[in-house]
């Protein structure tokens, strides 16, 4: 049996420290020594010496014995180059295999298996719990246990960007993440941070059923952006959280695109609840008679709404949402189905292809849902008996919702009057209520949930600092069919976001160098700064074109704001149109606008862009619900309390609303110390089986990882000012242990490197060391536990 290096413990059906005698180790295993079982030594400082004696045992399956009875520790060093230069593994984790995950320097790259792995359990989260990232192989764990570390030793905030296209693996891999850092806190078992933890995994459920939807990219894609803080205290377990939800898509709630469903909520409601609660909703359980079932009929197997609704209902319970309030989630949703249209729904669910299909359509759409016809002067409501319904789950009066929907107030003057709407206006007025009122029940939900994870009174002089570690779990990029105003604000976020990654990742680590004096070759990449400028510039970016048409009083169209962008905006290289390119037929006159954007060319069709950012929901709605009866809506629509003369504030765009809190968010990321997931999409059609090398390419192409690997190759994984570099580990060297004498700190630590023979692994800038290997800091790393637990044994015997 000889020793063996790294690379070959990959092939090894048992690894163990040289420590461990071999005999006691197949003793324990009840094994005998064979040829077939091949078995690697790996020399004990390479290890964490404070853990011996542990046996270290490793099946290439990836199936771990414990060695019963020595106290065993569990670890794997797989084949691949880990012991080599970080950057993106060339022996690239199989697909097939399910490695789906890699590193390059610290940025974890994520594959979407598409299958369930059993990679996740408590045996895996003990694994990583604590260990240093190199250490095992790459997985979602080790970023979150390395995003702790830093939070608990650094005493520093950090976060979590996860990015990738819809689809690839974003809010699956943030709830891994939020499941290990769960996993790993509160070794005390204290009852509130078992509580705050408990609502923390449960509100990812809630938020799920009512901000993700299938689109034809992901069964269970976000329609919303969701960053989440965690608190933890001084003693690293969480204290509570706070949730910043970003747009949601709530145009979602009147029209969905063929192939597509609205929001889960609604489908979870007609299949799950009870018939007594339907009934009490006005929702007929009979699939013959009923629509909204025939909408839930809809569903891919991935999808069981009716154990859903369960789930979702005692997720609420757990948080601590009253009866009263669950009641009025279900009313809310109730009140959209009945307002929203029968044929939108059924026809954008791709449940029937198309308009001539559907046998007697007109007289469908007269049956289930809200309408408006004329009578010669006056818009009439078609099907008057849902007035009642309506009323009665708004918990107001009939002549106060009819009069909501065929009137406005305006106030001319000192004079206030009620006008007409006409059908067309009263429509609109109707959906713009079933946006409004699902996405304020939305934001309502993550407001309740943070009543509930919020730390209250925390006080630091008695607690220590609160510190922070975020997850973010956004939209991502998407490119349709048909591209709108959601899409168009998605890839801008999108963008954003790649912007921070290109400055953190990229850019700064090179002007490090630079600044420091370490020979440096500039690596190139592309900096998509052009297209955040073209979408948020002021005055020329698309959105300050868009609020000045929105701004104009007239009427103005989606067609002259596209005009006015093609007026500003002609020479830009990363915007094009119709006009501006005569000769390109896939791009429509008067409508389309085409970006390229960092991960690929996006048309926009400009239709519904104008009343998207206006986002205007007549005032009479807001004092409807104001007034309700019920409590909790009441409580959701606070400004109805102002009268018709009080109003008077042109409200913010949806578009520059969305713009601010994006710079924000960006502005709260940068703040705290970022740690990465990209992840990867291998198909378009969902199968665990294909990994297209193409689409791969191209992801990892724009997501810029392929600069990512040249930086990390030819540059450091670790850098520290040498007076944090003493600190840590002045205690290993004769020279620098208590105190150095050398002419500067800079000598010091080039002489403790020298005596442990890493001088070479390291350069030395004007006010930091660099050092190129993690292995090298590693090494540092175990040589200093090992002084620091013979000091404490010292320090024991001592006062024995
Ligand atoms: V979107 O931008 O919200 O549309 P995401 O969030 O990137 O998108 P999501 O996490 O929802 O994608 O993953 C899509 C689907 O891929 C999931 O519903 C799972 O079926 C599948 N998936 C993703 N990651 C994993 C995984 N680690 N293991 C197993 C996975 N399946
Ligand atoms: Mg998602």
């Amino acid at each position: 049996m000889a020793e063996q290096e790294s690379l070959e413990f990959g092939k090894a059906d048992f690894v163990l420290l040289d420590t461990v005698s071999l005999e006691d180790f197949m003793a324990n295993l009840k094994l005998r020594p064979t040829r077939q079982q091949n078995i690697a030594v790996i020399p004990s400082r390479r290890w964490k010496v404070r853990s011996l004696p542990h046996v270290f045992v490793h099946h290439e399956q990836g199936e771990i014995s414990s060695v019963p009875p020595v106290d065993t520790k569990l670890c794997w060093w797989s084949g691949g180059n880990h012991d080599s230069q970080p950057g993106l593994s060339e022996s690239y984790p199989v697909f097939e295999k399910g490695r789906i995950y890699s590193y390059i320097g610290e940025v974890v790259v994520s594959v979407n298996p598409y299958r369930a792995m059993n990679i996740y359990g408590r045996d895996t989260i003990e694994q990583y719990k604590g260990r240093e990232l190199y250490e095992r192989p790459p997985h979602l764990f080790a970023i979150a246990d390395a995003a702790y570390k830093a939070m608990k030793r650094r005493n520093k905030d950090s976060c979590i960007v996860i990015s990738g296209e819809s689809g690839a693996g974003k809010t699956e891999a943030s709830k891994y993440i939020m499941q290990y850092i769960a996993a790993i806190t509160n070794p005390s078992q204290r009852a509130e941070v078992e509580r705050v933890k408990n609502m923390l995994l449960k509100s990812n459920c809630v938020l799920e059923a009512f901000g993700n939807a299938k689109t034809n990219r992901n069964d269970n894609s976000s329609r919303f952006g969701k960053y989440m803080d965690i608190n933890f205290d001084f003693k690293g377990d969480p204290i509570g959280g706070h949730i910043n939800n970003y747009l949601l898509e709530k145009s979602r709630v009147i029209f969905q695109q063929e192939g597509e469903r609205s929001f889960h909520s609604f489908y979870q409601l007609v299949k799950g609840a009870p018939e007594s609660l339907l009934r009490s909703l006005h929702i007929k359980k009979d699939s013959t008679a009923n629509d909204y079932i025939k909408v839930g009929g809809h569903v891919k197997s991935s999808i069981n709404d009716g154990a859903d609704f369960k789930a979702v209902a005692d997720a609420m319970k757990v948080i601590g949402f009253t009866t009263d309030e669950i009641q009025t989630v279900y009313k809310i949703l109730a009140t959209i189905l009945h307002l929203v249209p029968y044929l939108v729904l059924m026809l954008c669910l791709g449940y029937l292809p198309a308009l001539h299909c559907i046998p007697n359509v007109h007289k469908r759409r007269s049956e289930g849902n809200l309408k408006f016809g004329s009578d010669g002067d006056a818009t009439l409501i078609e099907n008057t008996k849902l007035v009642a319904v309506l009323a009665e789950l708004l918990s107001t009066k009939e002549e106060n919702v009819e009069k909501a929907l065929l009137y406005r107030t305006v106030a001319t003057g000192r004079d206030v009057i009620d006008k007409q709407h006409t059908d067309k206006e009263a429509s609109y007025g109707r959906d713009a209520l079933a946006k409004a009122i699902y996405e304020r029940l939305f934001c309502w939900i993550v407001g309740r949930i943070n009543d509930v994870i919020e730390v209250k009174n925390y006080d630091a002089r008695i607690h220590g600092k609160n510190t922070v570690i975020g997850v973010l779990d956004i939209y991502g990029f998407e490119i349709f069919q048909n591209n709108s105003f959601e899409q168009f604000c998605i890839n801008y976020c999108n963008e954003k976001l790649q912007q921070l990654f290109i400055q953190l990742v990229l850019k700064q680590e090179q002007e490090e160098y630079q600044r420091e004096g370490i020979p440096w070759i500039h690596i190139d990449y592309f900096n998509n700064q052009i297209i955040v400028d073209l979408v948020e510039q002021q005055h020329k970016g698309i959105f300050s074109v868009l609020d000045e048409a929105c701004m104009n009083v007239g009427k103005v169209t989606d067609e002259m704001f596209l005009q006015a962008l093609n007026g500003k905006l002609a020479k830009h290289a990363h915007y094009t149109s119709r006009k501006l390119s005569p000769t390109d037929k896939s791009l429509e006159f008067d409508r389309d606008f085409r970006i390229r954007h960092y991960a690929g060319d996006v048309v926009y069709s400009v239709v519904g862009f104008i009343d998207k950012n206006k986002d205007t929901l007549f005032q009479d709605f807001k004092r409807l619900l104001y007034n309700s009866s019920n409590p909790v809506l009441k409580a959701m629509w606070p400004e109805g309390k102002l009268s018709i003369t009080e109003v008077t504030k042109r409200p913010l765009t949806a578009g520059t609303l969305f713009k601010n809190s994006m710079i924000s968010l960006v502005e709260n990321l940068a703040s705290k110390e970022p740690y990465y997931v990209r992840c990867v999409k291998p198909n378009d059609v969902k199968s665990p089986l294909l990994f297209e090398y193409e689409r791969c390419k191209h992801q990892v192409e724009y997501l810029g990882l392929l600069e990512n690997v040249r930086v990390r190759r030819a540059g450091f994984a670790n850098r520290q000012t040498y007076a944090r570099f003493l600190q840590r580990y002045k205690m290993i060297s004769e020279f620098t242990w208590p105190n150095h004498d050398l002419p500067s700190d800079q000598e010091a630590v080039r002489r403790l490197l020298q005596g442990c023979g890493f001088e070479q692994d390291a350069a030395f800038g004007k006010t930091k060391v660099f050092i190129r290997t993690p292995r090298t800091i590693f090494s540092l790393e175990e040589q200093r536990a090992e002084m620091v637990w013979r000091g404490t044994i010292a320090r024991m015997r001592y006062r024995r």
